[in-house]
């Protein structure tokens, strides 16, 4: 086979991977069973499995989406928030583009832990845009952080945004990745 014939068999998806114009790395912290693994799977799969598995260490996934007329390869870095696996947390954060602070809104400790969780994220990663998110919603009647309390923290450690979600209704979830996006093309433009 001649050299020609070589290139035109290239198969597509070979030639799409080299075309994505953007690639960003997301990371996910927050404490461990606030749900990150949930509402990563939700966001690749549309589903929600109550037997997700502790994380150990961390799993990455990728998903892409078209924002703002661009093709984003978005990289999700889903942390084991245990505290057996802090120690990782630094090189875990390396050359992050963005993250998502998650916590539990029936647990008052997981948002607490906004803090420490901050110190640590800050001088690994710079000021790279962060949300934050409040999730499990659908268990209102559990409920023990009002939003009002999580919007002010969420402006006084100047996150990028905060949005309520729930893994197993799906509500939200969607959109809270494709805001993120926008917010890490937006920083991008401006530098
Ligand atoms: P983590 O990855 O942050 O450690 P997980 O947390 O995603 O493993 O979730 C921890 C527990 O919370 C799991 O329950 C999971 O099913 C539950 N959970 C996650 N998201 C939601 C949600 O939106 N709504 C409700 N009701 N539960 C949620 P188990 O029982 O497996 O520990
Ligand atoms: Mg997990």
């Amino acid at each position: 086979m001649n050299r020609i014939g070589l290139q035109v068999e290239i198969p597509a998806r070979q030639v799409n991977l080299v075309n994505y114009d953007i690639t960003f790395k997301l990371v996910l912290f927050g404490d461990g069973a606030v749900g990150k693994t949930a509402l990563t799977q939700r966001y690749l799969t549309g589903l929600f499995k109550d037997d997700t598995k502790i994380t150990i260490g961390v799993e990455f996934h990728i998903n892409d989406l078209e924002i703002a007329n661009k093709r984003v390869k978005l990289q999700i870095w889903d942390f084991g928030g245990e505290e057996r696996f802090r120690f990782l947390l630094p090189s875990y954060c390396k050359g992050a583009n963005g993250g998502i602070f998650m916590f539990d809104v029936t647990n008052t400790n997981s948002l607490h832990h906004v803090d420490d969780w901050m110190d640590v994220l800050r001088k690994a990663t710079g000021n790279i845009p962060i949300m934050m998110v409040g999730t499990k919603v659908d268990l209102a009647h559990n409920r023990a952080v009002n939003a009002k309390e999580a919007m002010a923290l969420a402006k006084s450690h100047k996150f990028a945004g905060y949005a309520e979600v729930s893994a197993k209704t799906g509500v939200n979830v969607e959109s809270v990745f494709e805001t993120i996006a926008e917010i890490m093309i937006k920083r991008m433009a401006s530098k």
